[in-house]
């Protein structure tokens, strides 16, 4: 059965990749499953049908037969459960790549949001300057650390994996803001990431909706 995700149909982030729906089409592509994609606008988000499917109104969303998941996480836990190459056979192996998943979505990503909200929404406030160090202290807090257990290996744990999937994802929103260069070891590990033909071809894709969508 051939899965269906959802994405914006114009995403503010201009083809750059760092909406959510990028990494479970970078999932799908890894593991060789074709995919549909429903693109939806902000007010369709809200609407009746999407929050039958997305309690908050977001994307991305994912159906396959009468299956209907939220949240990304769980959405490439489930792809990744039910499909070969993004978690290892050996049960411990395999519950250290999750764990590497969760730290992604729950230690990395909020203080990156958090700088993201900032930069995005409240730049005109007149107390933004004075938060801005701090907002970037707390990342420098979760990537000092991830930097030191990486070390100089190619991904966190042996082979690549949805951990390393669920990472790279999240550390590339850091695109722009200077912080990613002052690790190096992560920035290669980013950078490692997108040049797997999977990502080539998850991105191209969202790009191509991006393009369409400012072609009007
Ligand atoms: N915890 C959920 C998950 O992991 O799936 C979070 C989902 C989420 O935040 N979705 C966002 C959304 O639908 C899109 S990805 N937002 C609309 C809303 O909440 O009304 C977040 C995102 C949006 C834009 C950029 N950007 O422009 O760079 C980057 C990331």
């Amino acid at each position: 059965m051939i899965p269906t995700i959802t994405a914006f149909e114009s995403s503010p982030d201009e083809g750059k990749g760092q909406a959510r729906d990028m990494r479970v089409r970078w999932a799908l592509e890894e593991v060789g499953q074709r995919y549909n994609v429903r693109l939806v606008s902000f007010a369709a988000m809200k609407g009746p049908a999407h929050l039958r499917l997305h309690p908050f109104g977001q994307i991305p969303t994912y159906e396959e037969g009468d299956l209907a998941l939220f949240e990304s996480g769980s959405i490439l836990l489930h792809i990744a459960e039910r499909h070969t190459g993004l978690l290892p056979v050996d049960a411990n192996a395999r519950a250290r790549a999750i764990t590497w998943m969760f730290a992604a979505l729950s230690t990395v990503e909020p203080p990156i949001v958090d700088l993201e909200i900032a930069t995005l929404l409240e730049h005109d406030e007149t107390w933004y300057k004075q938060r801005l160090p701090m907002l970037e202290e707390r990342i420098r807090d979760r990537l000092g650390p991830l930097s030191d257990r990486l070390g100089k290996a190619d991904w966190l744990d042996g082979t690549f994996s949805a951990g390393d999937l669920m990472m790279v994802h999240v550390l590339q929103r850091l695109d722009d803001t200077g912080l990613l260069e002052e690790f190096p070891n992560l920035f290669a590990y980013v950078a490692r990431g997108q040049v797997r033909p999977a990502y080539k071809r998850a991105f191209a894709a969202q790009l191509a909706v991006f393009m369409a969508a400012s072609k009007g």
